[in-house]
């Protein structure tokens, strides 16, 4: 049994789509971040930079945050979404380090300031919005000819995709990315995906592609 303390964020949904592709029985714990809930003693015993998903691994007595490890952990204890091949393996870990240290950091200041701030920072909007523009033709070329980001739906697709699902916050037009709009639809269809995306449960709609 995995506890999984989440909130309707991207970097949270990357682990309950997983949780749900892998069938793995967890229990969702909500950490409302809007509210301090993330600052509270008990979570930072599991959590010590305050931030969600963070899970605990009730098999295991392992606790972990940062959703990047927790994916590469899950994914290892499975044996699923993740090669075991060397090539394999170290090509879906690139993939991922990219999302964790390019796209995801990249859209979250892009939402700070394009979204949450607006006219606040010019330069900063500006900043940030070429730079996710310069991401996603990044991930549009890599998926010319590829239904994935690397040879099988793996937790690579996982950690891009709830970030992609947020286009409109990082005002990217799928229509101007045709292959990053094909991916984002064939994943949108998964069953796994419906149901990891609106946990907690009262998380909000998925926007069309
Ligand atoms: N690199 C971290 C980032 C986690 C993160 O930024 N979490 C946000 C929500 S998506 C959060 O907990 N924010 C609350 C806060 O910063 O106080 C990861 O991928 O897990």
């Amino acid at each position: 049994m995995i506890d999984l303390y989440t909130w309707p964020t991207p970097n949270c949904r990357k682990v309950s789509i997983l949780l749900e592709e892998l069938g793995l029985p967890y229990e969702a714990h909500p950490i409302d971040i809007n509210d301090g809930a993330q600052h509270t003693p008990e979570f930072l015993a599991i959590s010590p930079n305050n931030k969600v998903p963070a899970i605990v691994d009730r098999d295991t007595g392992i606790a972990l945050f940062e959703s990047g490890a927790i994916l590469l952990y899950l994914a290892e204890k499975s044996g699923r979404f993740l090669p075991q091949d060397p090539k394999g393996k170290a090509e879906v870990t690139q993939w991922l380090m990219w999302q964790m240290g390019g796209l995801g950091p990249m859209a979250g200041q892009a939402h700070h300031f394009l979204k949450n701030n607006p006219g606040q920072a010019p330069y900063a909007e500006d900043r940030f919005r070429t730079e996710v523009a310069r991401l996603y033709r990044v991930l549009n070329q890599r998926l010319v000819g590829r239904d994935y980001i690397c040879d099988d739906y793996s937790i690579a697709d996982m950690a891009c995709w709830p970030w992609v699902s947020r286009h409109e916050w990082h005002q990217i037009d799928l229509a101007d990315y045709p292959e990053v709009r094909a991916w984002y639809r064939r994943i949108l269809s998964r069953d796994a995906v419906q149901k990891g995306y609106h946990v907690p449960v009262f998380a909000n709609e998925i926007p069309a592609g």
